[in-house]
């Protein structure tokens, strides 16, 4: 399955003179409308090489057919979202799930999508065929020292792998942590936990990152040993310059205030990387922006202003990611909403009157900081998006041609109804 110009160029054709109406009439009101296109334009996703199958949950799991059955399978799925959107330039791998046979050919055939390598991800959370110690009891936090080097060998082989693919980050999150009191010595655990990641960390090229993410509860519930923000960055500012903290929208406890945690680790040159998706409960892995779009805005307000003033560059200087694979939607148009949503997000944020929101906080005026804030929620930023889209050569409404084009039916067709991916 292949989507191609012509077929993307009609589809354009076919929306563009609503398109450009309503594209028109919001630019008027913009002084900076190109600007924004340009920035929308630059700005990409990456696609997690988990994400391109139906999740599962405990209880079960539904497949839809069609899914990818190996990484070329899924580098073709992330290539024609890519195709569709020009927002999701590339592939996170998580090891061992996706390890490639032959670099070389996975890194060609990447770049024949117009695909990079993001962010590697390493997996301590569960035991492998053949692994010769548990991971159980944990994995860098483990009392067993055996099981301790066995975690410390398998990221340091993920960063191997990821030097091969062109990678430039490794993602640490561990499952770490206890269910019941007593269970743990949580100095120990973090002491042990500590010394695994310096020892990953010694690994690691000049030109990496390293990002610790963390989780509040899950797998583990009465303990996680890298559990909130607090805790990644006191792992992350032991470690070194070249570690930080990844937020993952789904790993907090109900009504966190994310915006402020984003706010304060990128005043201290500490959040590396972002970990989209939504939730209700904890690690829903819900499509981003389904449940809470005004949350997902003020993150993005912080991430904005946070961002310019420290004169970081918005596509580059963070890692940012999708992480989600629910078990009801078609993967690619979950991700297809995702990427609509975030980029919708950020446009918004790039619309706040900053002067009038600082000159409103400055005279305590609340209602006006409020008014602020919501004129851009409440503008209606979706042709900034499309027209960003469309001068990238992609498609005006992705979700549309998608359907328009079968492309569901069409994988079902090269792959059959059975195919399952690997991953969660
Ligand atoms: C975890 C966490 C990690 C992801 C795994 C699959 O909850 O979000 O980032 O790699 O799930
Ligand atoms: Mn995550
Ligand atoms: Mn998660």
């Amino acid at each position: 399955m292949h989507i191609d110009k012509h077929q993307i160029a009609q589809h354009n054709q076919r929306l563009e003179a609503s398109h450009g109406r309503r594209f028109a009439q919001l630019a008027e009101d913009l002084p900076n409308v190109e600007k924004i296109v340009q920035q929308l334009n630059d700005f990409q996703v990456a696609i997690p090489s988990w994400a391109l199958g139906t999740g599962g949950t405990r209880f079960g799991r539904f497949s839809g057919g069609g899914e990818p059955r190996n990484l070329e399978e899924k580098i073709a799925d992330i290539g024609i979202l890519h195709a569709l959107n020009r927002s999701s330039g590339s592939i996170s791998l998580h090891i061992p799930w996706d390890i490639p046979e032959d670099y070389a050919a996975i890194r060609t055939l990447a770049a024949h999508y117009g695909l990079v390598f993001d962010a590697m991800n390493s997996n301590t959370f569960q035991d492998q065929s053949g692994q010769p110690l548990s991971y159980k009891f944990g994995s860098m936090q483990h009392v067993d020292r055996a099981v301790r080097q066995q975690a410390i060998d398998h990221n340091i082989d993920v960063i191997k792998q990821g030097m091969e693919l062109g990678s430039k980050s490794l993602t640490v999150w561990l499952a770490d942590g206890s269910s019941f009191p007593g269970q743990l010595n949580f100095r120990k655990a973090f002491q042990n936990t500590l010394e695994c990641l310096r020892e990953v960390y010694e690994a690691l090229p000049d030109d990496w990152k390293m990002f610790v993410e963390y989780k509040a509860f899950e797998p583990n519930f009465y303990s996680t040993t890298v559990g909130d923000w607090g805790q990644s960055l006191l792992y992350a500012s032991k470690l070194g310059e070249k570690a930080y903290t990844l937020v993952d929208l789904g790993h907090h406890l109900p009504n966190a205030n994310i915006e402020q945690i984003v706010a304060l680790l990128l005043m201290e040159g500490k959040l590396g990387g972002f970990h989209f998706n939504d939730s209700k409960y904890g690690d829903d892995d819900l499509t981003t922006g389904s449940i809470k779009p005004y949350q997902l805005f003020l993150i993005f307000n912080e991430l904005v202003e946070g961002m310019d003033s420290r004169g970081m560059d918005h596509t580059k200087d963070l890692g940012w990611m999708i992480d989600a694979s629910h078990n009801l939607k078609d993967p690619l148009e979950d991700l297809v909403q995702s990427v609509e949503a975030i980029l919708v997000a950020y446009a918004q944020a790039l619309l706040v009157d900053r002067e009038a929101l600082i000159e409103a906080q400055a005279s305590n005026d609340v209602v006006q900081a409020q008014e602020v804030l919501q004129h851009a929620f409440r503008t209606d930023v979706r042709p900034l998006v499309a027209e960003a889209r469309k001068r990238a050569g992609a498609a005006l409404d992705p979700l549309a041609l998608f359907r328009d084009l079968d492309v569901r039916g069409k994988l079902i067709k090269e792959r059959g109804t059975k195919a399952v991916a690997t991953g969660l």
